[in-house]
C-alpha cells in the first residue's frame, strides 16, 4: 500500500521574500517552504559542482580529505537510525567512486554488487573550516539561537564525560551533507524539535513531511516506537494509524533551499549524487517546544531508571546526566541558555534606547523582536519555576556584573547584534555600552540562578525600560498579553 500525498509543498522566489514576511508566513505558523535565488554567489556552488553539474568529489579530497565525519550505511538499520561509523573525507569519496565505477561497467545496482550505499552526515564543515567561507546564511534564516550561543558557549559541560570527539559533535549544528543517488534519511524530526534549512549544492532530493497533528499516526499504540521507513511494508498491527497519515511532498531541486518546521516528521532520498548544507536552529518562536520536549524526555529518562531510585545518592542529578547524554542538554543547560539569552536581549534594548534620541526606539522592528523574545524566555522560565528546576543545584548562577565582564560574553553579545543589525538593518552594539548597562544595572543587587529569579529580573528591565518612555511601555503591555 502507497502513502498518501496531500499536496506539494509551497516553492517562492526568496529573493522577494524580506525577513518579515517569511517570519509572519511560516516561521510563526510553522510551515515548511522551498526556496530560490538565495545560493547566487556561494562559493560552494562554484568549488564543489563540476561543469556538469555533478559533486566535484576530488576537490574534496584534495582539499578536505583528512577530515573526519560521520557516514551513515543506508542499508543497515541501527535502533532508530542507519548504522554510523567514522570516515575520512578521502576513504568515503574512494568508496563512492568505487561504486559508481562498478555501477557503470556492469549495470548493476548496489543491492546486486553488494556495496552498501553510503552517506556523508553532519560533518561539522564551517567548524573545521572557518576560513574557507563556503555560504552565507541567508538574512531569513539568521535568528539562529542554537549556533549563535555555540560559537561562544558550550550547551553542556560535564567534566566526567568530557572528550574531545563530543567537543566536536556538540559544537555547533551546520552541517555538510554528501551522499550518493539512492543514499535516504530515514523518518524522523529533528534534534530538539528544532527547525532546520537544508540547502541543495548539487543534485535533487525527495522529501515527504508529516506535520505534527498527525504525529501519533506515525507511532506504535504505545506512541513509544516511530516507523523507520515510510517505503517500508508497515505492519497494520504495530502502526494502525499509518495508513491515515496524508504526507505532503516536495522535489527539491539544484540551489533551492528547503525550510522544514519545528517537529515536523521527514524522510528524505537523494534522487541524484547531491551535496547539501544544512542548519538546525530555534528561537523565539519554537523555544516553547524545546522545553515541551525536554520535558517528555526528562520524565522518560526518569521512569527508565525509576527500579534503582532507592538505592540511588542522587537521583536527580543521574536523571539530568541521562538526559543531557541522550538529548544533547539537560535543564540546567536549558535554563543557563535562556538566563543568558535574556541578558544579551536586555542589553541590545538598553543600547537600542540610548542611542535612538527620539521617543519611538520602541516601535522599531529590533525592539519589538528583542520584545518577543524576551517574552517567550520570560514565558519558559514560568513553565519551568512549575517544575521547580533550580540551576544552584549545578552551581550555576548569573551575576550581572560577573557575566558582562566575561569575554565570552561580549562575543555572544557582539554575535547578536551582528545578526540582528542585518536583520534590521539596524545599528551594531558596541563594547562601550557595557559601561552604560552597568550604570542602568548598578542598582540590580541579586543574582539569577532559579527561573523565579529570572522572571524577576526581566520584570525589572521591563520596568526601567518603561519608566523611560513618555507612551505605553510595550514591553509591560506585551507580558500582559502573554
Ligand atoms: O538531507 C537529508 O538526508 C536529511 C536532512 C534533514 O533531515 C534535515 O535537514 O532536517
Amino acid at each position: 500500500m502507497g502513502i498518501k500525498i496531500g499536496g506539494q509543498i509551497e516553492k517562492v522566489n526568496g529573493k522577494e521574500m524580506n525577513y518579515s514576511e517569511f517570519e509572519h508566513r511560516y516561521l510563526a505558523k510553522n510551515q515548511p517552504v522551498v526556496l530560490s535565488g538565495l545560493m547566487d554567489d556561494w562559493r560552494a556552488c562554484k568549488d564543489w559542482v563540476t561543469k556538469q553539474g555533478q559533486p566535484n568529489l576530488h576537490f574534496f579530497s584534495i582539499h578536505f580529505g583528512i577530515s573526519k565525519a560521520q557516514v551513515a550505511d543506508c542499508d543497515t538499520r541501527d535502533f532508530t537510525d542507519q548504522k554510523r561509523v567514522e570516515m575520512s573525507v578521502s576513504d568515503f569519496v574512494k568508496h563512492w567512486l568505487e561504486n559508481s565505477t562498478q555501477e557503470n561497467s556492469d549495470g548493476a545496482n548496489n543491492e546486486a554488487n553488494g556495496l552498501s550505499v553510503l552517506y556523508l552526515k553532519d560533518w561539522h564543515f564551517v567548524k573545521e573550516y572557518p576560513e574557507y567561507l563556503a555560504y552565507r546564511t541567508p538574512q531569513i534564516f539568521c535568528d539562529d539561537w542554537l549556533n549563535l550561543y555555540l560559537d561562544s558557549y558550550r550547551m553542556h559541560t560535564d567534566p566526567d564525560t568530557y572528550q574531545k570527539d563530543n567537543e566536536i559533535s556538540c559544537s555547533d549544528y551546520r552541517f555538510v551533507y554528501m551522499g550518493a543517488k539512492g543514499s535516504w534519511t530515514p523518518l524522523h524530526a529533528d534534534v530538539f524539535r528544532s527547525y532546520s534549512w537544508s540547502a541543495n549544492v548539487c543534485g535533487k532530493k525527495k522529501w515527504l513531511f508529516l506535520p505534527p497533528s498527525q504525529h501519533h499516526l506515525v507511532f506504535d499504540r504505545n506512541l513509544k516506537n516511530c516507523i523507520y521507513n515510510i517505503f517500508d511494508d508497515v505492519s497494520e498491527t504495530n502502526f494502525p494509524g499509518f495508513k491515515k497519515a496524508i504526507w505532503l511532498e516536495c522535489t527539491q531541486e539544484q540551489n533551492e533551499i528547503i525550510f522544514v518546521p519545528s517537529g515536523w516528521y521527514h524522510q528524505v532520498h537523494n534522487l541524484e549524487d547531491t551535496i547539501s548544507i544544512n542548519h538546525n536552529w530555534f528561537n523565539a518562536y519554537n523555544l516553547s517546544w524545546v522545553w515541551d520536549l525536554l520535558l517528555r524526555d526528562y520524565n522518560e529518562a526518569k521512569e527508565y531508571i525509576e527500579d534503582i531510585k532507592d538505592i540511588c545518592d542522587d537521583f536527580e542529578s543521574l536523571c539530568q546526566r541521562n538526559l543531557a547524554a541522550n538529548t544533547g542538554m539537560n535543564f540546567y543547560d536549558f535554563f543557563t541558555f535562556i538566563s543568558r539569552f535574556a541578558l544579551v536581549n536586555v542589553v541590545q534594548l538598553f543600547h537600542l534606547h540610548r542611542d535612538n534620541e527620539n521617543s519611538m526606539w520602541n516601535s522599531t522592528s529590533t525592539a519589538q523582536h528583542l520584545v518577543l523574545n524576551l517574552v517567550s524566555i520570560r514565558k519558559i522560565a514560568i513553565k519551568m519555576k512549575a517544575v521547580g528546576v533550580s540551576a544552584a543545584d549545578c552551581g550555576f548562577f548569573m551575576d550581572l556584573k560577573q557575566t558582562l565582564d566575561d569575554p565570552k560574553f561580549l562575543k555572544f553579545c557582539t554575535g547578536m547584534s551582528q545578526t540582528y543589525g542585518m536583520i534590521h538593518k539596524q545599528t551594531k552594539w558596541s563594547c562601550e555600552m557595557k559601561k552604560a548597562l552597568m550604570a542602568d544595572f548598578g542598582g540590580y543587587g541579586s543574582s539569577i540562578s532559579t527561573p523565579e529569579d529570572l522572571v524577576k529580573f526581566i520584570d525589572y528591565a521591563a520596568q526601567k525600560l518603561g519608566s523611560t518612555c513618555s507612551e505605553e511601555n510595550i514591553l509591560l503591555s506585551k507580558f500582559d498579553d502573554a
